[in-house]
């Protein structure tokens, strides 16, 4: 068996992963053997203690070949390798079918260590996962893991590490610091009375230098679990929601436990610490009304202030100054539900799902939000996520019309078109993407889609990629197009800057775009957002103008695309944007 999927730079010792496989396969066996009928009694020895007291839901695993198939760490290897996977190679755009550069295509599926619940791109082009056990039961007490795209998919681009701060970080919040490129995760998981999902107030930092995930000395004033983290102007990141205590009954050995909420916001400074909004708590913007404490959908908006879409359609916009003040603003979205995504595809202009198809667009550029309708999606997508594509589409993939369940998962994608106002159905996808699923913007233009499980109804140890129509030829070869590169851009500006970017050749750029980097979790990129840069061009040098705004793009790290005539985008270079 190759040992290669530990071998990558770690500074860290390499997991038992044996230990973990080993028992991954016995609980794929017992599920193999309850699917076939037969009456052996699964064999559990080989299970971890904590497994057996939170014991599998008899979802099937798939690593990629299918739920059930080649659940074996070896297996896995070889598939990958036979698929031409485990050169360590970047990823190329494969010949897709003759309708590609209108639907685009799927790559195979590829092996994940854990279940990605949750990801974020990092500056340096690789992806931190966390969520799950590699056995693909939930928890994120022991593990996390990173994937090099510039490795490819087999077992030399991913990287399974130990979580050695004592947090479970199952269900956290999430954003990159916009100075450092260090990740901040706040909240998670916490077991009370034998009882998983009730939350922590622990906050850690990963760091890509050195892949460490460190517990860091302040905590949260409140636990959360399902937290939203947004980034703010001043580069400060506002933690809005999360649950704290969860409905008990009780029996015998425990006391019961009601619900409560963390409906105070929170604010993180990466010079001053923390500090609580104690003038801005709310149960219909962040707390226990109608789940609006569920991973919140939130942008930082045109005017300075945190707008925050809840689940019943109301919108709220927080200040955070100060102890922080929340104003209802008016205007109302239809019925929504916490399982819906939503996205920022140009400034201060959202588009967001909403119950039974239905999709709306609200612009939040005037003294008012402007609510108006898109023509509703082919399909209900409850746990699919929004993906902002390097043209400023958005892509919209997975769930289901019947919850966390295959019944109605939706496989085939669609786009929307900003420009249009319409959907286009996009390719099918080999597995469902359902509760826990992620989908992400990589900075080669392709999207990362992965995930899903923890629960069921399967357990998703595997990624898909998504190659989107714009990198395929228009003639109907299902070729891939020729794409414009970027030889030379500077990796830092400030706002209103003019920077100089040079191009591998003279051809007209189209557009220049920006697209902030990716945190998914939940069907929500809390950080993703789109716009349009001004530009001129002379030969193979471009004059690109950044964002005068900290408000329309608040700082932190951003992939800068150039899209020639044909809307086909170069690979990005990673710029981080900031005042100095
Ligand atoms: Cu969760």
């Amino acid at each position: 068996m190759s040992r290669s999927f530990l071998s990558a730079s770690s500074t860290r010792p390499a997991w038992p992963r044996r230990t973990a496989r080993r028992a991954l396969t016995v609980v794929a066996v017992a599920v193999l053997a309850s699917c076939g009928g037969s009456q052996t009694a699964p064999d559990t020895s080989a299970l971890a203690e904590e497994d057996l007291r939170y014991p599998f839901n008899g979802a099937p695993i798939d690593l990629g070949a299918g739920p059930g198939v080649g659940y074996d760490e070896a297996q896995a290897e070889a598939r990958e390798a036979a698929q031409g996977m485990v050169q360590a190679q970047a990823i190329s755009v494969p010949t897709g079918p003759a309708d590609a550069h209108i639907k685009g295509t799927f790559g195979a599926a590829f092996s994940w260590p854990i279940i990605p619940i949750h990801t974020v791109l990092l500056p340096d082009g690789r992806v931190l996962s966390y969520g799950s056990k590699p056995s693909g039961i939930q928890g994120g007490l022991l593990h996390y893991a990173l994937w090099d795209p510039a490795l490819g998919m087999g077992s030399k681009s991913k990287l399974l590490l130990s979580n050695t701060t004592g947090t479970d970080i199952f269900c956290a919040g999430q954003a990159l610091l916009p100075g450092s490129g260090n990740v901040l995760l706040v909240g998670g998981d916490r077991v009370v009375n034998g009882q998983r999902n009730y939350a922590n107030n622990d906050v850690n930092l990963f760091t890509p230098a050195d892949n460490q995930l460190t517990r860091q000395g302040q905590s949260m004033a409140y636990q959360r679990w399902y937290a939203t983290l947004i980034t703010t102007a001043s580069g400060e990141q506002a933690v809005l929601g999360g649950r704290i205590d969860k409905y008990y009954e009780g029996d015998s050995q425990y006391p019961p436990t009601q619900d409560t909420y963390a409906s105070t916001p929170e604010v993180f400074s990466p010079t001053e610490g923390w500090r609580t909004l104690t003038s801005a708590t709310s149960d219909y913007a962040y707390g226990s009304i109608m789940q609006s404490w569920n991973y919140p959908r939130a942008w930082w908006g045109p005017d300075g202030r945190v707008i925050i879409f809840t689940v019943t359609g109301k919108i709220f916009a927080l200040d955070v100054a100060g102890t922080g003040r929340l104003s209802q603003l008016t205007g109302a979205l239809p019925q929504g539900a916490f399982m819906l995504p939503a996205a920022m595809f140009q400034p201060g202009k959202i588009l967001s799902v909403r119950d039974a198809t239905k999709a709306v667009v609200v612009d939040l550029n005037g003294p008012a939000p402007v609510v108006t309708d898109a023509p509703p999606l082919s399909a209900d997508r409850q746990y699919g996520n929004a993906t902002l594509l390097a043209d400023g589409k958005v892509w919209v993939n997975g769930g289901s019309s019947t919850g966390n369940d295959l019944v109605g998962a939706v496989y085939h994608s669609e786009l929307w078109d900003p420009a249009t106002n319409a959907w286009t159905l996009t390719a099918s996808a080999a597995k469902p993407r359902l509760y826990h699923s992620i989908s992400m913007l990589m900075p080669d233009g392709t999207v990362l889609t992965g995930g899903g499980g923890a629960p069921g109804p399967v357990i998703n140890l595997n990624a898909e990629i998504y190659f989107p129509p714009y990198l395929y030829k228009k003639d109907g070869s299902g070729l891939p197009a020729t794409r414009p590169g970027i030889v030379t851009a500077p990796t830092a500006g400030t706002y209103g800057q003019s920077i100089a970017v040079s191009m591998n050749n003279q051809n007209p750029v189209a557009r220049m775009t920006l697209v902030r980097f990716g945190a998914v979790t939940h069907a929500f990129s809390n950080e993703q957002r789109f716009q349009d840069l001004s530009f001129t061009q002379k030969g193979k040098s471009l004059t690109v103008t950044l964002p005068a705004s900290a408000n329309n793009a608040p700082p932190g790290f951003y992939m800068l695309f150039a899209l020639d005539a044909n809307g086909v985008p170069s690979k990005a270079k990673i710029l981080r944007l900031g005042a100095s």
